[in-house]
């Protein structure tokens, strides 16, 4: 767990490629354009990054989790943002594959592994975000059809999705009165907000769906009915390693660009690196990025061995990953002065990209209360 192995060395090698030609040069321009790169998203999928931890046996990249923390490491030095919708879509890649059936894998796979259909994950409503089994979008049942009418709120990559994995209400028995259903973009009754005007995550869309009448077959469900919650928490328990990876890469790019800076800037007839105070804030910065890694790592491996402490570690793991790597690019937005406050230099980019990530996929607030509920019982 803790050497990285030949084959892993050639994935990161791939990534950073990837990364560094295709998304890094564009960033800031996507995101002042706010533009939603789905040609370069269907570039990652021909190198298998939309179907990371799908099963080699229907069409997927099946690598570890261990892996997809260091590919979306490498993914979000170049963009916190394009490399977070990525870990989005692999979450319902990953739902589909896992919890769908024959029938479902061969209509879905093969387009979401290769990134030519795009996917959300539609858990969060506009009166139930943390409190995600107080839901109240409903499908009720007729014939061989559910009817869906809601309203889900804040859906990455709404309105240029395809595939939407709805967490609905089919009894009123809390959490285990809730499904999950795969629909379509083109259903009727399916329509989309506008999109959000946000503080970051430019770089991909954030809109309500709205379910007006939608019908859905029966045969579109993943599991059985009333399996819905525990199938999108299994999914957030790799995408919350997920987003915690994404910050590390992105306060990992905060670090290297705070380094540059100072043994560049001069002040007081010195350069900067002279000045002990702010060369303890760079290690302060990568001691706590390592710590972070480590432990998304643990948690990883954790997932991958379905280990019983999963749903603890994972939470653990977001949490310190997402302080960490805000912290750092906050960190390096403070040491570039005021040039750190301009667009040009990409840092407060960082700072806007991974503010969220400390609120979505499970608050931080919610990490805690997860391993403060494992400690009092
Ligand atoms: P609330 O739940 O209303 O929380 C408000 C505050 O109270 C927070 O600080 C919270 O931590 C705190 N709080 C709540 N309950 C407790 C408690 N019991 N103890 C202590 N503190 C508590 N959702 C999706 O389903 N799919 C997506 O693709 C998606 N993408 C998103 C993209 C963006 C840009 C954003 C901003 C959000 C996205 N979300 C998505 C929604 C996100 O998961 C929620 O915003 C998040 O879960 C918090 O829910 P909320 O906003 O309703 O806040
Ligand atoms: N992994 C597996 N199973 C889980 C789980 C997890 N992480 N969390 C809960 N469960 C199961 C739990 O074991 C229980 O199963 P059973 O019915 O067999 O007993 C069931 O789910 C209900 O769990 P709780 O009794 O703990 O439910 P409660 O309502 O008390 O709390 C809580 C659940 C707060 C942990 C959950 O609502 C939560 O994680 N909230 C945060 C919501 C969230 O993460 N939203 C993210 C939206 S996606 C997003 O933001 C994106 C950008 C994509």
């Amino acid at each position: 767990m803790f050497s990285i192995t030949d084959d892993q060395k050639a994935l990161v090698d791939a990534v950073r490629d990837f990364a560094e030609q295709r998304v890094a040069p564009h960033a800031l321009d996507w995101d002042a354009e706010k533009h939603f790169p789905v040609d370069v998203l269907a570039e990652a999928g021909e190198l298998g990054l939309g179907g990371i931890y799908v099963g080699e046996e229907h069409g997927g990249t099946g690598l570890e989790r261990t892996d997809a923390i260091l590919i979306f490491e490498e993914l979000a030095k170049a963009d916190p943002a394009f490399a977070a919708y990525i870990s989005i879509h692999n979450m319902v890649a990953w739902m589909i594959d896992s919890f769908g059936s024959d029938e479902q894998r061969a209509r879905w796979i093969p387009d979401l592994v290769g990134m030519a259909h795009l996917a959300s994950y539609c858990l969060t409503e506009p009166g139930a975000g943390s409190d995600a089994a107080a839901l109240k979008t409903r499908a009720v049942r007729d014939g061989d059809h559910y009817v869906l009418n809601g309203v889900k709120q804040f859906i990455s990559g709404a309105g240029a999705s395809d595939c939407y994995v709805v967490m609905c209400r089919t009894a009123d028995t809390g959490a285990r009165g809730i499904s999950a259903v795969v629909v379509h973009k083109d259903t009727p009754g399916l329509s989309f907000g506008p999109n959000e005007k946000k503080m970051g995550w430019h770089t991909q869309p954030t809109r309500q769906v709205i379910f007006e009448d939608v019908r859905v077959p029966v045969a579109d469900r993943l599991g059985e009915e009333g399996d819905g919650f525990r199938i999108a928490m299994k999914g957030l328990n790799g995408g919350r390693l997920n987003i915690g990876a994404c910050s590390i890469g992105g306060g990992l790019a905060a670090l290297d660009k705070a380094t540059r800076y100072l043994k560049e800037r001069s002040a007081f007839g010195e350069p900067l690196t002279t000045k002990q105070a702010l060369v303890f804030e760079l290690a302060d910065m990568s001691v706590k990025l390592e710590t972070a890694h480590t432990m998304l790592m643990r948690a990883a491996d954790a997932l991958d061995r379905n280990d019983p402490d999963t749903v603890r570690l994972c939470a653990m793991a977001k949490l310190v990953a997402t302080e960490s790597g805000y912290e750092a690019a906050d960190t390096a937005l403070q040491l570039h002065g005021g040039y750190g406050y301009l667009h040009e230099y990409g840092v407060e980019k960082l700072v806007r990209d991974l503010r969220v990530h400390r609120i979505l996929e499970g608050s931080n607030e919610i990490m805690r209360m997860i391993v403060g509920r494992g400690l009092i019982g």
